[in-house]
């Protein structure tokens, strides 16, 4: 199975820690914003990451890949049978993609993929308002939900919820967004933890290196 993508993007981290977690193996091909590669294309029609290729199957988005391999590889379960975790499960990995994500892209964007990968100016104002506006709220939230200990964001066991909210957190640890643990101690404590998880520790300083090698 192949996903096309980088790992820098939250939605393709997400995929690939997923499925290591699962012990599916994928063969990631590194993939830029608006790669021409037909096979690519034609998994993702409107050119955005991740793309993933089964055989003759093609499909684009992160949840739509997730589902898939959910259904083909049910265990370890992932996303929970039962109904009011599921749900909830659902719901984080909803609030990750967009409310979280998309205040992370403001500031990613803005700071590092426009500069570093697009090779032009981003729009630092924007990004510096949502990390004074958005970021906040976001983190006060999840603070809220996140659990103490070892526990885990539904029912007993590491699901796509813990996945897919903490995989945003490394693009801000690549900004060297500063969390203030006072403020949000349960917060900061359990992202660093998932982001731990030998399923996203590899990957998150692969890229790490090559940002801090692209800097110097
Ligand atoms: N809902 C999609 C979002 C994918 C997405 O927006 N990926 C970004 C990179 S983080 C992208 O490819 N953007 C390029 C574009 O919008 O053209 C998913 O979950 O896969």
């Amino acid at each position: 199975m192949i996903l096309y993508g980088s790992s820098m993007s939250p939605y393709v981290r997400k995929v690939i820690a997923y499925a290591a977690e699962k012990g599916i193996e994928l063969d990631v091909q590194p993939t830029g914003l608006g790669d021409p590669n037909p096979e690519f294309r034609k998994a993702s029609p409107f050119g955005k990451m991740p793309g993933f290729v089964d055989g003759d199957y093609y499909l684009a988005d992160s949840s739509a890949i997730i589902h898939y391999l959910e259904a083909k590889h049910p265990q370890p379960e992932l996303i929970p049978a039962d109904p009011k975790l599921r749900g909830k499960c659902i719901w984080f990995e909803e609030f990750a993609d967009t409310i979280l994500s998309g205040c992370g892209a403001k500031m990613f964007f803005n700071r590092v993929v426009a500069p570093i990968f697009l090779q032009k100016p981003g729009d630092l104002e924007a990004a510096d308002a949502a990390e004074r506006e958005e970021l906040p709220k976001v983190m006060d939230y999840i603070e809220s939900i996140a659990p103490g200990g070892d526990g885990y964001l539904v029912g007993d066991g590491l699901s796509l919820a813990d996945i897919a909210v903490a995989s945003p957190f490394a693009n801000l640890q690549h900004m060297k967004v500063e969390l203030d643990s006072n403020r949000w101690p349960k917060a900061v404590a359990f992202t660093q933890r998932i982001l731990s998880r030998p399923s996203f520790a590899p990957w998150v300083a692969r890229e790490s290196a090559f940002l801090e090698k692209t800097a110097a």
